[in-house]
């Protein structure tokens, strides 16, 4: 059997397709690098620094959801070590410092703040740890990081994501931590089994920058090698490098198509994750805030990574009094109402469907139309299936979102679209993968009574959970 053959039957498991309907999530970078003005602490500030007075994680969460975001993580240690929960395993936490008299819980503020508000909650939790002095000792550091875990995952109800980043910057000489991934994804696994491990884990892939860089044709069967976290550590962060993000914003262009997974046996359900920040650095510096990315910036990492088979995680750093800075959260509720004003109503709600094939009269094309879990199926020797999608009337029109049912697999690897006017069907748009979703967003507003959609290359049973259309409201 050829490996894409195999490919075709690589399907997601139950937390990583409830993952993938978020979308749009949120990081929120907040720690003791937010009070001495750094990307990377060393971890010998004292805790008396962390004092963030007007602390308030509900302005958080209402900003962050104003986005149109469903879920937070949040930085609980950075690599200082500092944690924003009172662990009983270190002094190096709030409970030293002056926040809330000693008795203050971070953690606890958000992960509450998020579910009063309809938010998922997840956690950061840095391997890499430049406090803690069993760090570089093996199976002691391996047991304090599992403690911490327990602490973490036991505590603040039910997480959606655990997010373990790949970064190190002990250099050369510095000291080396064996980690015992396996023992950590256990501990995971054990208390929190719906939430997914992401980066330096196996359920969700680093896209493989901090610039919001997105590839063009987005797998999520990709080589399993991609998920191992020497791998993953070799790309990621090495120095204190401000410019990270700017300058490290390539990526390997290819890793799921036929070719290029040509000689590969083993291949895995691994989607694609970007993380990109609101500003240039992860953590809030007051002098960039005149630097937060613009509406249009921001709608065009979102086309490319939600609309193309990608998640994406904001990064959005509360400053130094403990509330997300005025120019940030204004962007975010404005970027908010522009992703409604974009896709306001499917315009495909009452059309009709047809297709050239399907495998049985459960599988029929009208499922495409319907907010349900029912999907279209087509024949398996249906070379090139087409869906035809009628209005009833012309109709004005500016995107079309399509969706695969992943839960069968990720099928399609090229596809056009077409528009019929008075009889004539025209070409709009050529393109290669659908995944979870791709939007098509025009540059025009086109004016049609039908839509088609041609399947020109798939591997094994194309599917679709999804089409809808929209038009922007002037
Ligand atoms: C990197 C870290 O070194 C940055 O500080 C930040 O946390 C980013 C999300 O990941 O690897």
């Amino acid at each position: 059997m050829e490996s894409y053959q195999l490919a075709a039957e690589v399907t997601p498991s139950a937390r990583q397709l409830e993952w993938q309907k978020l979308e749009f999530y949120a990081f929120c970078h907040f720690g003791m690098n937010t009070f001495t003005d750094k990307e990377w602490g060393h971890g010998q500030t004292p805790p008396s620094l962390f004092d963030p007075r007007d602390f308030d994680a509900d302005q958080w969460a209402k900003a962050i959801k104003s986005a149109g975001m469903r879920g937070l993580i949040l930085t609980c240690k950075h690599h200082d070590g500092f944690c924003l929960w009172p662990s009983a395993y270190t002094e190096y936490s709030v409970k030293n410092s002056p926040f809330r008299g000693g008795n203050g819980d971070v953690v606890r503020e958000v992960s509450e703040a998020c579910r009063n508000n309809g938010l998922k909650f997840g956690v950061y939790l840095s391997p890499w740890d430049r406090h803690e002095p069993t760090y570089g000792q093996g199976e002691a550091y391996n047991t304090y990081y599992k403690n911490q875990l327990r602490e973490l995952l036991s505590n603040y109800g039910e997480l959606f994501a655990i997010w373990l980043d790949g970064a190190c910057g002990e250099g050369k000489n510095g000291k080396v931590q064996q980690y015992d991934w396996q023992g950590y994804y256990a501990v995971m696994r054990e208390l929190q089994p719906n939430a997914v491990i992401a980066i330096s884990g196996p359920d969700v892939r680093w896209i493989g920058n901090e610039a919001g860089v997105c590839r063009k044709s987005e797998w999520s069967v990709v080589p399993s090698w991609l998920s191992i976290n020497e791998y993953v550590a070799e790309r990621s962060q090495k120095t204190d490098d401000r410019k990270f993000a700017k300058k490290h914003n390539h990526m390997s262009l290819d890793l799921g198509s036929r070719k290029a997974i040509r000689n590969e046996k083993e291949l895995i359900w691994y989607p694609a994750e970007v993380d990109v920040s609101i500003r240039p650095g992860w953590f809030y510096h007051k002098n960039e805030d005149d630097k937060v990315k613009s509406l249009k910036k921001l709608f065009n990492i979102y086309l490319n990574s939600v609309g193309g088979n990608a998640s994406l995680l904001l990064n959005v750093p509360p400053d130094q009094t403990g509330k997300i800075a005025m120019h940030d959260a204004m962007t975010l509720d404005a970027f908010g109402r522009m992703l409604k004003r974009e896709f306001p109503h499917d315009l495909l709600e009452r059309a009709h469907a047809c297709s050239t094939s399907e495998t049985d009269p459960e599988h029929g094309a009208a499922n495409v139309l319907r907010a349900d879990d029912s999907f279209w199926q087509a024949e398996e020797d249906d070379a090139c299936p087409e869906l035809v999608l009628d209005f009833g009337a012309e109709t004005a029109f500016d995107s079309i979102v399509l969706q695969e049912n992943i839960s069968t697999g990720q099928q399609i690897e090229a596809f056009e679209l077409y528009i019929n006017r008075r009889n004539r069907w025209k070409k709009i748009g050529k393109y290669t993968v659908i995944g979870y979703k791709k939007i098509c967003r025009f540059r025009k507003t086109y004016h049609a009574k039908k839509i088609r959609i041609a399947i020109k290359k798939h591997r094994k049973k194309a599917t679709m959970l999804r089409v809808s259309a929209y038009k922007r409201e002037e």
